[in-house]
């Protein structure tokens, strides 16, 4: 049984499709980020980065006591090891989905959350912050859509790991307003994937399903939530106030 800490936003889907993918058992740990449930000093034991996914698998292959991880492509990492899928075991397959993995962790997902920050939560008025993220958002998307016109997955002819962390964020970027008319080696790989039943299942559960609060295209929070998300609350968890 895998305890899955759980907020409805692309970086938790990532792990709910891979637990869909491996046919793991789960249950799902829902956390309100915006009502500041990630903040209590009980979840910064399980991810002292007080952020939303972790696993903690109380059942690990090697035996021992239960195993917590946190960061999504740590989660991703783990799950494929243990189950033996969705990442090779050596060589340049391997290499390419471990290329990728890294490049959504460290790249695409976070200028795409600054992207969303800016356009989406931020006052108005933030015209420099919002090109910069916007245009490398851009950037990094053209680099996703000319690797799919040569290949029907990320790290190669083979579904990963890697396409499990990218694909979430399609829904991210249609609520910051862009389509994929212009990318349609990425439309035609999203719908690819869509179509798995692992992820049809993951979309559909009613537990892992993202609340309209979540989704908007602005967002006005109250000051309570402003401070949960950006604010002294969000500071103060990892200090230990
Ligand atoms: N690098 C982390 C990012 C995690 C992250 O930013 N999680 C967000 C939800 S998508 C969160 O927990 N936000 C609540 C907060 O920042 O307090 C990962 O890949 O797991």
């Amino acid at each position: 049984m895998i305890d899955l800490h759980y907020s409805a936003t692309p970086n938790g889907q990532k792990i709910a499709i891979m637990l869909e993918e491996i046919g793991a058992s789960y249950r799902v740990i829902p956390y309100d980020i915006f009502d500041g449930d990630q903040l209590t000093a009980e979840f910064g034991r399980i991810n002292p980065n007080h952020k939303l996914p972790a696993i903690v698998d109380q059942d690990p292959a090697e035996g021992g006591g239960p195993v917590t991880v946190f960061e999504s492509g740590a989660i991703l990492q783990y799950l494929a090891e243990k189950s033996g899928r969705f990442l090779p075991a050596l060589g340049a397959a391997r290499a390419a989905t471990l290329s990728w993995l890294t490049w959504q962790v460290a790249g695409l997902g976070p200028m795409g959350g600054q992207a969303s920050h800016f356009l989406r939560y931020a006052p108005a008025g933030q015209d420099y912050a919002t090109a910069r993220y916007t245009k490398e958002l851009n950037r990094l998307l053209t680099v996703l859509e000319r690797r799919l016109e040569k290949s029907a997955y990320i790290a190669g002819d083979d579904y990963s790991i890697a396409d499990m962390a990218i694909w979430p964020g399609r829904a991210s970027a249609f609520v910051m307003g862009m389509g994929l008319d212009d990318w349609p080696a990425m439309h035609a790989w999203f719908e690819r994937i869509r179509e798995r039943p692992a992820v049809e299942r993951a979309m559909a559960r009613d537990d892992l399903k993202a609340p309209a609060k979540y989704v908007g295209r602005h967002q006005t929070l109250d000051e309570k939530e402003w401070s949960n998300m950006f604010g002294d609350a969000n500071h103060a968890a990892v200090r230990g106030d």
